[in-house]
C-alpha cells in the first residue's frame, strides 16, 4: 500500500498530464450582457474569451431575436439575440466579400473547430462562405454551406474541422469570415427561398459563433525531463527495494 501511495505522489509531483478535452476559446452569443429583456439590444464582445467580431464588405448590422423562426443552439431565454447582417451585395457583384469577420488569437491552442447558427431570411444568399487567415489579413476560401432547406430558417451547428490547416494552431493572428456566394458556377446569389428573389436587404442572422480547440501540451524542458526520469528511477528503486 505504502509503496503505490509513494509511487502516485511522486508521479503526480513530476508528471503533469496535458488535458486534451475540447475547450471553448472564445465564442459570440450576441446576448446583452446583463440581459435587458430586449432581442433588439445585443453585444459583439465575446460572451467567452475574447476576440473581435466586425462587419466586412459593406455589410450592416442590428440584433435581432435568436429565438424566432425555430430558434438558435443558444440555450439562452428571453434575451436571446442574434447578429443580424444585411446590405449585401448587388447580384452579380461581390461574390465572397460581404458578411462578418472574427478575430481570435489561438495561441496555445490546437485541433481547432469553428461552428456557428446562421438563419437565412428568403431573399438573402442561399450559399455562404467560411474563409480563415492565418495573418488576419488575407483570407482564402475554405468551406461552402448551402442552406438548401429553404428560408426563414436557422441553420445550427455549421462547423469546420481545422486541425489539418497547417498554421491556425497557436496563432495570435488568426482570423475567419463567413460571407455570402454565388451560387456554385452560375455567376449569381440563388436565394435562399424557394420562389424568393435575391435582395440586398436580405438577412442573416449569426448566433453561437464559437471557436473551440485544445491546449497544447507543454513541452519539458531538458532540466525538468531529467528530473522527471531520476525521479522516476528513484522511485523503481524504492518499489524494488520494498517488494
Ligand atoms: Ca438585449
Ligand atoms: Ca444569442
Amino acid at each position: 500500500m505504502y509503496k503505490h501511495a509513494l509511487a502516485a505522489a511522486a508521479a503526480a509531483a513530476f508528471i503533469h498530464l496535458p488535458s486534451t478535452a475540447a475547450e471553448v476559446v472564445t465564442q459570440w452569443n450576441f446576448n446583452s450582457l446583463p440581459a435587458d429583456g430586449a432581442t433588439g439590444t445585443g453585444t459583439t464582445a465575446a460572451a467567452i474569451g475574447s476576440g473581435t467580431a466586425s462587419l466586412v464588405g459593406g455589410a450592416t448590422a442590428s440584433f435581432a431575436s435568436g429565438d424566432a423562426s425555430g430558434g438558435s443552439s443558444d440555450p439562452a431565454s428571453g434575451d436571446d439575440s442574434g447578429w443580424n447582417l444585411t446590405t449585401f451585395a448587388a447580384q452579380g457583384t461581390g461574390s465572397g466579400t460581404r458578411g462578418a469577420q472574427f478575430a481570435v488569437s489561438t495561441a496555445g491552442f490546437e485541433n481547432l473547430v469553428i461552428s456557428f447558427d446562421l438563419r437565412h431570411s428568403n431573399t438573402s444568399a442561399r450559399h455562404e462562405l467560411l474563409q480563415i487567415s492565418l495573418d488576419g489579413i488575407s483570407f482564402s476560401d475554405f468551406a461552402l454551406f448551402d442552406a438548401d432547406a429553404g428560408g426563414d430558417r436557422w441553420y445550427t451547428g455549421r462547423t469546420v474541422d481545422l486541425s489539418a490547416v497547417a498554421g491556425a494552431s497557436d496563432n495570435a493572428s488568426f482570423a475567419f469570415r463567413v460571407v455570402s456566394a454565388f451560387a456554385p458556377t452560375t455567376g449569381q446569389y440563388a436565394a435562399t427561398g424557394v420562389g424568393s428573389s435575391y435582395g440586398t436587404s436580405g438577412t442573416w442572422r449569426m448566433d453561437m459563433v464559437t471557436l473551440s480547440g485544445t491546449a497544447i501540451a507543454p513541452v519539458p524542458e531538458p532540466g525538468a525531463m531529467a528530473l522527471l526520469l531520476a525521479g522516476l528511477g528513484v522511485i523503481g528503486t524504492v518499489v524494488r527495494r520494498r517488494a
